[in-house]
């Protein structure tokens, strides 16, 4: 429960200012970078950016960490665009060198043939299929299953069942900046192993009634409690698993059921009040160093008892089986699907 990339909303403006009046040519400057007032913060297309991992769309290549045309590809000059309809004066709004013959989505230049797939709601390749083959599930579980949530397809399926040491049932999971899956419960920080065994991280006497783990990018666990009286965000030392207790949270709010790293490291909970707990959850930052805690707005669910950070979304799971989709700037969600799960928490997917 770590990672939220780039929402997609929030490239809306910057594709809208690509859209360019309909019958202009496919061609472009070879090899050149296009003029700085017409870069698009869209990764991978044509004047996108790609310093994080030099990824560009088919046939572009990245050069001074803009992607642009390859100057030495096959059909040089120009009218080089490739596919149907290449040439002189083909119609492409969105100039990602992909005709509206052809593209499925012509005012938005990261959608189109050869486009690369990503997990979210739209078809980027144009092949009929949402995310083709790719997994784009995140991990829910309940008291001692584990089930594979896809929040684009709407699925749940069962997982397996998690072999569970004593009487402890999985107050949270998340996933470790490894890609290991640890799990809390009352008594330890465990690895859940693929075969559903749990191998020892670290004994803890987790405080009472935890409910969420949440890791940062660099690898810090925190816990979050709820017993009512002095709920807090607490950090675990590891390896030794010892607990200190960052702080206890704003008075009238305890954490229903989980907490979550996002990418730019602020730490959300979902929130009660104690006093009315079958009311709306509400979505939390919690100050990392002290506890403290800043509301973001209503859920509109309770029992908010998994947070996922996953594919640049925020996703969550309730007690009733609710999937939901979470604004993390609002807190503001919408129910994707319903199961008939009792989820007791969730990690991140991606
Ligand atoms: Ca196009
Ligand atoms: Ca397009
Ligand atoms: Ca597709
Ligand atoms: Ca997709």
């Amino acid at each position: 429960m770590r990672r939220i990339i780039a929402s997609v909303a929030g490239l809306l403006p910057t594709l809208l200012a690509l859209s360019t009046p309909l019958g202009v040519a496919c061609e472009r400057p070879v090899g050149t970078d296009p003029p700085p007032d017409t870069q698009p913060d869209v990764p991978g297309v044509f004047g996108g950016r790609c310093t994080d991992d030099g990824f560009c769309n088919d046939p572009l290549i990245c050069a001074n960490d803009i992607c642009v045309t390859d100057p030495n590809a096959a059909g040089e000059g120009e009218g080089e665009g490739e596919g149907e309809g290449e040439g002189e004066g083909c119609p492409d709004a969105d100039r990602d060198d992909a005709c509206d013959d052809v593209d499925c989505d012509d005012t938005n230049p990261s959608i189109f043939p050869g486009a690369r797939e990503r997990c979210d709601r739209v078809d980027s390749n144009c092949d009929g299929q949402l995310n083709d083959g790719l997994d784009c599930t995140f991990l829910a579980h309940d008291r001692d299953t584990t089930f594979a949530i896809d929040p684009f397809a709407r699925t749940s399926r069962v997982l397996g069942e998690i072999t569970l040491p004593g009487n402890n049932g999985l107050l949270d999971v998340d996933r470790d900046v490894d890609g290991t899956l640890l799990a809390v419960t009352a008594d330890g920080i465990w690895e859940i192993n693929s075969n559903g065994t749990l191998t020892s991280v670290a004994t803890i006497a987790a405080p009472t009634r935890t409910n969420g783990m949440a890791i940062t990018g660099t690898g810090t666990l925190f816990l979050t409690n709820d017993d009512g009286v002095d709920s807090a965000a607490w950090r675990v030392e590891r390896p030794a698993g010892t607990l200190v207790e960052v702080g206890g949270f704003s008075a009238g709010l305890v954490s229903s059921g989980d907490c979550v790293v996002t990418k730019e490291e602020d730490l959300l909970m979902s929130a009660k009040d104690p006093d009315n707990v079958a009311a709306s959850d509400v979505l939390v930052e919690v100050d990392a160093a002290t506890g403290a805690t800043t509301t973001r707005g209503a859920m509109g669910f309770s029992k908010v008892f998994g947070l996922s950070a996953s594919f640049g979304f925020l996703f969550g799971v309730t007690q009733a089986g609710e999937v939901i989709e979470v604004d993390p700037a609002t807190g503001t969600s919408t129910l994707l699907f319903d199961t008939d799960n009792f989820f007791n928490g969730a990690a991140n997917g991606d």
